[in-house]
């Protein structure tokens, strides 16, 4: 916080009279990641002057995974985002423990404590929860803060590298590049048991890994519905296996088939672009049409990475000419299905001079916003104008 700083009081102003044009005008709701008071170098009072003051996707960062959330520490979180003027009604992520991915004996004790988490967080209003289903590892770069040609940095994926890699060494290069924070996904108490955790994964393939997902996914549905939480399943990130273990999310045929695992619209995604854009084969719009169409995307993570041909990637800034995603298309896509779910900007550059989590500072992702609450807005009322002109 700025010493001295004052959030200004919100004007009660009544607003400009709207223009018919803007009268279909559906909105998505623009969110922020945030990694709460002591593990976020952003103050909410930063997120706040963000046009249109987003909403905060929030998560609790100390409960170790599997253990149920405490009541107290969800309140605290939710009121601290509210004195901030914000709104907190999406979790990314309540992390899944690995005896649920492995299906071991003890999975239901902590199927058990999710079920109690998620009614927790649906008694204070939560509405979406982000999670996924990787095994082991979260999602993976080999460089943190790769050097682009305007002399800001982002996150990057070298092919040729990963070849190299070993579980051990992507912690130690997380670790040392990470400015000090925590990764989301790669929390070394997690991972401090690599080793055990690989011996485990050897008997669990694809097949077994969707049956473990279905026991998981049957028993928190009445949960979700009777709270009102919709849950949302992160793609792999990259989109396909890495050191030998399997990845079922990664494209429109198995996200197909782990949708299939259970028919209630409360089990959906998070439809992220720079994860299952990495793949070129990916056809973005068209699985956010099919998806989408089905009411199965509850959170759309929007972002912009640019693919080379030997299989690498870099992260880019948002803008469509700045990558290989058309994020005009993409964002048509969700216009044209009706998406009125949680939407976020994803990782940005640093640029500006500015340091931070990498992937998660504030200068280009409040750009993104800007850039896609820009789009949204020219769509909506593009399709306004046919439809006037249609009826004139
Ligand atoms: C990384 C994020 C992921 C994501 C989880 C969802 O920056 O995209 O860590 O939050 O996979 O559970």
């Amino acid at each position: 916080m700025v010493d001295g700083y004052r959030p200004p009081v919100r004007s009660v102003a009544s607003p400009p009279a709207i223009s018919p044009l803007i009268a279909t005008f559906q909105p998505m709701k623009m969110t922020f990641r945030w990694f709460g008071e002591h593990d976020d170098c952003i103050p909410l009072w930063q997120v706040r002057q963000i046009p249109g003051s987003p909403g905060i996707v929030g998560a609790l960062f100390d409960v170790p995974v599997g253990e149920v959330w405490p009541v107290e520490k969800i309140a605290h979180l939710k009121s601290i985002v509210e004195a901030a003027g914000l709104t907190l009604e999406v979790i990314e992520s309540v992390n899944v423990h690995d005896d649920i991915k492995l299906g071991a004996p003890s999975r239901d004790r902590y199927i058990e404590n999710y079920r109690e988490t998620l009614r927790r967080l649906g008694r204070v209003g939560i509405k979406v929860v982000c999670y996924n289903f990787m095994p082991v590892f979260d999602w993976l770069r080999t460089d943190l803060a790769h050097p682009l040609p305007d002399g800001s940095n982002a996150l990057f994926y070298e092919a040729a590298k990963v070849k190299d890699l070993t579980p051990a060494t992507v912690l130690d290069l997380f670790s040392r590049s990470s400015n000090g924070f925590k990764l989301p996904g790669w929390e070394p108490e997690r991972l401090a048991q690599l080793k055990e955790l690989f011996a485990k994964y050897s008997v669990v393939d694809a097949d077994k890994l969707y049956a473990n997902l279905k026991y998981f996914i049957d028993a928190i549905m009445p949960v979700c519905e009777e709270f009102d939480i919709r849950m949302a399943i992160h793609p792999d990130d990259p989109p396909w296996p890495m050191f030998g273990l399997p990845r079922i999310v990664t494209n429109q045929a198995n996200i197909d088939r782990l949708l299939a695992l259970n028919p209630s619209t409360y089990h959906g995604l998070t439809f992220c672009t720079g994860s299952l854009g990495s793949n070129g084969a990916n056809d973005l719009p068209a699985m956010i049409r099919r998806f989408g169409g089905q009411g199965r995307i509850h959170f759309a993570h929007c972002r912009n990475l640019k693919r080379f041909p030997n299989g690498d990637f870099t992260e880019a800034s948002h803008l469509s000419t700045d990558g290989s995603l058309d994020m005009y298309e993409i964002v048509k896509a969700y216009h044209d299905v009706g998406f009125t779910g949680y939407v976020r900007p994803d990782h940005g550059r640093m640029i500006w001079g500015e340091t931070g989590r990498p992937g998660y500072g504030l200068y280009d992702r409040a750009l993104g916003i800007a850039y896609l609450n820009g789009l949204w807005e020219a769509i909506d009322k593009g399709v306004a104008l046919d439809r006037a002109r249609r009826r004139a």
